[in-house]
């Protein structure tokens, strides 16, 4: 009999969802978390037909070199700025990721980072943990208010469009955001948001959200010169990718009192962390948590395997995985 396809799989996920893979392949898993240098991934993809990747995992032209049968990567996540995806398409690999299922548990945490930022949640934390409530005073820990602001979102997908709703039907927000191109018109209606150039996005909001891909073209997007143009009440929220953001910029621009506070969860060089955003008491830090509830965590990893399953010719959907990356996709930093 025909050999059955090998996949492997990158990183631990859920035991009882990376079964269903054993049906149709034979399963290199992961059983503990693991920092796989490229010349690993190499190796491990050298005699895969198919691969179940996270982002920490660079899936690009070298890592392919030698990996002959490799037929389909599925990455958990939907950003796949880790992939190579012009790379993977002249190889005729299909890649796919996982939208949609994750966007409302990350547009929550969009929010909830935005308004910790705002009203100082966690540095209240730190600071009466660190015992230094020994009386309550009338100015303490003052911060900025939310409801009835502006909200600015850079980049307009499925996460940002969230992010815009909660901010316009449960906050009384007035909601601007700027994308490549304008919405159409039902999108903007349901997302109560009005496009407008970046410049006036960065200069009107009080709130600004990155909810944006990161490639070669949107590197250090926000740069002095952006922040620059921001309120000196304003706050930022990244829960793209760190890389939108020259933090040695953004660090100046807090650490200066040019900008109010800043929430990450995404950093360029994570999950080390620049030291000079660690010493500033106006940012929260979150470590790349912005689709972890247990729920959408699982949904991510059931899409992943589907996609894996049906792209190499296997299960009910054989051959058309139901989330592949768009053709058009550029990808790859
Ligand atoms: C994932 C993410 O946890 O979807 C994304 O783009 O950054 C996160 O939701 C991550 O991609 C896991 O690989």
């Amino acid at each position: 009999p025909e050999a059955r396809p090998r996949v492997w799989v990158s990183q631990p996920l859920f035991g009882d969802i990376i079964a269903g893979l054993d049906e149709h392949f034979e399963v290199d898993d992961t059983r503990e978390v693991t920092a796989w240098s490229p010349a690993q991934v190499a190796r491990k993809l050298a005699d895969a037909d198919g691969a179940l990747v996270t982002l920490n995992e660079r899936v690009g032209a070298a890592e392919i070199a030698d990996a002959p049968r490799l037929r389909a990567v599925a990455n958990v996540g939907v950003g796949y700025d880790n992939l190579d995806v012009a790379a993977l398409r002249a190889r005729d690999i299909v890649a796919t990721n996982t939208p949609d299922v994750l966007t409302e548990t990350t547009a929550d945490m969009g929010f909830a980072l935005l308004m910790a930022a705002a009203r100082r949640i966690t540095e209240g934390e730190r600071w009466l943990r660190d015992g230094r409530w020994t009386q309550w005073s009338f100015d303490t820990l003052l911060g900025h208010d939310v409801h009835s602001t502006t909200l600015g979102i850079l980049g307009m997908g499925r996460i940002g469009q969230g992010i815009a709703r909660r901010g316009a039907l449960g906050f009384g927000m007035r909601v601007l955001y700027h994308n490549r191109s304008r919405l159409p018109d039902r999108i903007e209606r349901n997302s109560r948001a009005a496009w407008v150039d970046l410049d006036t996005l960065l200069r009107a909001a009080d709130h600004l959200v990155l909810v944006l891909p990161y490639s070669a073209a949107t590197r250090h997007l926000i740069d002095a010169a952006a922040l620059a143009k921001m309120k000196p009440t304003a706050t930022l929220t990244n829960i793209a990718r760190g890389g939108l953001v020259d933090e040695d910029a953004l660090a100046d621009a807090l650490s200066a009192g040019r900008l109010a506070a800043a929430a990450l969860d995404v950093f360029e060089g994570e999950p080390a962390v620049n030291p000079r955003l660690l010493a500033l008491r106006n940012v929260v830090l979150t470590p790349h948590v912005g689709s972890a509830s247990l729920a959408t965590r699982r949904a991510m990893a059931t899409l992943a395997v589907d996609n894996l399953v049906a792209a190499l010719g296997r299960g009910p959907r054989a051959g058309d995985p139901p989330t592949p990356i768009a053709a058009t996709a550029t990808g790859a930093t």
